[in-house]
């Protein structure tokens, strides 16, 4: 062991951990590609992956999960901090020793007749200042295949570390994938992440919600920096002047989508582009001129593939075209391929679906891929990779966006009056729930920040921050916060805004406020644009009444919000700051005018 790192912390981790899980083997994940390949032998050995066609899809494999182990499970989800306040009305709390026990009587034995892989990985460019590292412990190749593409790992992360004790402590077993034993725990005070019996992705690559979100959130707040469900893009202008900004949507709500877009015809001539920076998570702190800079800590996309078209989002799909991993979509066993819902109207005749049944694109009648199917493709595959990717310091964001699915009430999109207004319009943020938790599918629920289910404290605590991190940075140099709703409907149900690359259209608006070049009509809940100032030239059958129907802000709609609003308040008791109480007030007071 030795051989890898000197560090004591680390080694006495790595060894309490062989103590308690009673691992066949120990297997250091360095980095290298020998040991990746030997990997990969052994779960196609197994089943555990199945190889694609090396010519259409070289280096991509298929791998399904168990039936009941397709989505994170909030439910079983716990923020473990020793005072139950610390997790707050939001979060599943247990008592760190009562979880400890319950979890070591699952861990005893858990690796036996089994590997143990320690994957040391980096959340961020390696070396930067924004970055964190953990160790993961895991007895699953998938997992440690996974890691490989979202993080970066190996040898320079222990490097990296050398002494310190600053790393996450990560463990997971799959145990037997029992859903009455699924344990997904976080011990902030500990730094410490422990995954039983699950194999789905963000239940068990700890590096992405468990660390970069549950723990994070609470390291930034004790730290002075924040840790957001956001992606972070860039606009390049005709000008040449890039824009970055950050934007925070629920799960299956569009970040992947927003972050990879292709600008409309119109704006391509112009001369726009799009980069990607960053598709789930943002890691934000203030830089050197006092402007908030943010780093994608992730090293890949694990994005939803349903929906994921040529059309949809082409750099999406084109990132998953080689070195990706696909999970629980329909298999082409005659081709070596992958085929998902959405993907494209003539699915392969016969399929292998993501079950493991066989499905037959003319009599099958259920979904050959599970709605939550996803591809884990390295970021270095996207064709609109920001160059910034890698930049230690990040990029300066000039603004925050919020949005979620709302078939109603929220308009396209309107901006805050200000911080304190644009925190609010965060911490109300509702939108309908999706098939990335398990659960029901399309129940409207209050979202903050789109964290509900990522904080790592007590939610009254994290508006604070919120607050605070306004505090800090000068009026000037502050990012402006805006919502966006591409999901309102029409009678039939049919999204009527249509969305994708057309979003740019609203972003484009955004940038001419940050530049002061446009006005805004004022209403109760913030600036919404006057239609003539949202460009949609080239968009078909879409007239300027349909844009004004989406842009409206219905007064008694949004006064039965305002309620449900102070209801879920409530919950945060003397945790809620009362800047947050004064603006639901003041909403209030607008709306009845
Ligand atoms: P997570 O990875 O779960 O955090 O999801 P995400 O927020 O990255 O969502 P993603 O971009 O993968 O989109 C999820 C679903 O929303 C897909 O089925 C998309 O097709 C759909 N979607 C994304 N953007 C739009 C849009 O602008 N309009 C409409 N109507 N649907 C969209
Ligand atoms: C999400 O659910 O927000 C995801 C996928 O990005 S998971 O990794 O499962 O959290
Ligand atoms: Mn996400």
């Amino acid at each position: 062991m030795a051989n890898f790192t000197n560090n004591k912390q680390v080694l006495d981790f790595v060894q309490s951990r062989v103590e308690l899980c009673n691992p066949d083997k120990v297997v250091w994940i360095d980095g290298s590609e020998a040991l990746y390949k030997q990997l990969e032998n052994e779960a196609m050995a197994t089943g555990e992956i199945i190889k694609l066609n090396e010519e259409l899809l070289p280096g991509c494999f298929l791998h399904r999960t168990a039936l009941n182990d397709v989505a994170r499970v909030e439910g079983r989800t716990f923020i473990c901090s020793r005072e139950e306040i610390n997790a707050g009305p939001t979060n599943n709390w247990k008592d760190p020793k009562e979880m400890y026990a319950t979890l070591n009587a699952i861990l005893k034995d858990a690796y036996k007749g089994r590997t143990m892989y320690v994957i040391p990985f980096s959340m961020g460019p390696v070396g930067s200042p924004l970055s964190k590292i953990g160790i993961e412990l895991t007895d699953s190749i998938y997992v440690v295949l996974n890691m490989k593409i979202m993080t970066r790992v190996g040898q320079n992360v222990l490097d990296a570390l050398g002494d310190s004790n600053d790393f996450v402590r990560g463990t997971h077993a799959r145990c037997e994938i029992d859903e009455e034993k699924r344990y997904i725990c976080h011990f902030p005070e500990d730094n410490a992440i422990i995954s039983v019996n699950s194999g789905y992705g963000g239940n068990v690559l700890l590096g992405k919600k468990c660390f970069a979100l549950r723990i994070a959130s609470y390291q930034g707040r004790n730290e002075g920096w924040m840790a957001e469900h956001m992606l972070i893009l860039g606009i390049k202008k005709p000008d040449g002047k890039i824009i970055y900004m950050a934007a925070a949507f629920p799960s299956a709500c569009g970040k992947t989508n927003l972050a990879m877009l292709i600008p409309p015809e119109g704006y391509k001539k112009a001369g726009y582009e799009v980069f990607t920076v960053g598709d789930d998570i943002a890691w934000i702190k203030k830089g050197a001129d006092g402007r908030l800079y943010a780093i994608n800590p992730e090293n890949g996309f694990f994005g939803v593939a349903p929906g994921t078209n040529v059309k949809s989002n082409p750099n999406a799909l084109e990132s998953t075209k080689k070195n990706t991993i696909f999970t629980n979509v329909g298999y082409d066993p005659e081709n070596k391929t992958v085929w998902w819902e959405g993907l494209d109207k003539n699915p392969p005749k016969h399929m292998i679906d993501w079950k493991g049944n066989d499905w037959y694109a003319d009599s099958s009648t259920e979904k050959c891929a599970h709605p939550n199917s996803r591809f884990t493709a390295p970021a270095v595959n996207c064709p609109c990779l920001s160059s910034e990717f890698e930049s230690k310091v990040g990029v300066p964001i000039s603004a925050f966006i919020f949005g979620g699915r709302r078939a109603k009430t929220a308009p396209l999109v309107y901006e805050a009056r200000n911080w304190t207004n644009g925190v609010f319009v965060g911490s109300i943020m509702a939108s309908e729930t999706t098939a990335a938790a398990s659960g029901a599918v399309g129940v409207v629920r209050r979202d903050p920040m789109a964290m509900l289910p990522f904080c790592g404290y007590h939610m009254g605590d994290y508006f604070q921050h919120w607050l605070d991190m306004g505090a800090m940075i000068d009026d000037d140099k502050k990012p402006r916060f805006f919502n966006v709703n591409w999901f309102r409907t029409d009678e039939e149900g049919h999204f009527i805004w249509p969305g994708f690359g057309d979003n740019l259209r609203v972003l484009d608006w955004m940038i001419k406020r940050i530049e002061g070049t446009v006005d805004a009509v004022e209403t109760p809940i913030g600036f919404v644009p006057n239609a003539e100032d949202i460009n949609i030239e080239g968009l078909d059958d879409f007239s300027i009444d349909t844009l004004k129907g989406i842009l409206n802000v219905d007064k008694e709609t949004w006064k039965g919000e305002v309620e449900g609003i102070k209801e879920f308040y409530k919950k945060f008791g003397n945790k809620l700051p009362k800047e947050l109480a004064k603006e639901a007030d003041a909403l209030e007071a607008r709306l009845n005018k």
